[in-house]
């Protein structure tokens, strides 16, 4: 009588993380990526259609905010994603209300 022993052999199948939802690497969802770091939104300028979502990522360890003087504005916390929804008029320029050199630039485009 004999005993089969069936090692196993575990394959690790390591399959990279692609879906990682809500990543912000990735432009096909529509929406238009600004990236603040070191006091600085990248791009600055920006071009987008009414009705397309900004989403800015706040890699700095402080708040900023994207500040329409006038109009809008979003508060984007330290290591956080925020957005705007473009609206026809939004051809603006905005700033961070906490550190005003921060200059970004939005241009509504057909
Ligand atoms: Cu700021």
């Amino acid at each position: 009588m004999t005993a089969a022993f069936l090692n196993r052999r575990q394959l690790l199948a390591t399959g990279s993380a692609l879906l990682a939802g809500g990543t912000i690497a990735r432009a096909d969802d529509g929406a238009v990526h600004v990236t603040i770091e070191k006091l600085a939104f990248v791009p600055a300028k920006i071009e987008v259609k009414a009705g397309q979502t900004i989403e800015w990522t706040n890699k700095d360890p402080f708040a900023h905010t994207a500040t329409v003087k006038g109009g809008w504005e979003v508060m984007i916390p330290p290591g956080k994603v925020a957005t705007h929804v473009a609206t026809a008029d939004d051809s603006v320029d905005y700033y961070c209300r906490f550190h005003p050199n921060m200059k970004g630039r939005i241009k509504i485009v057909a």
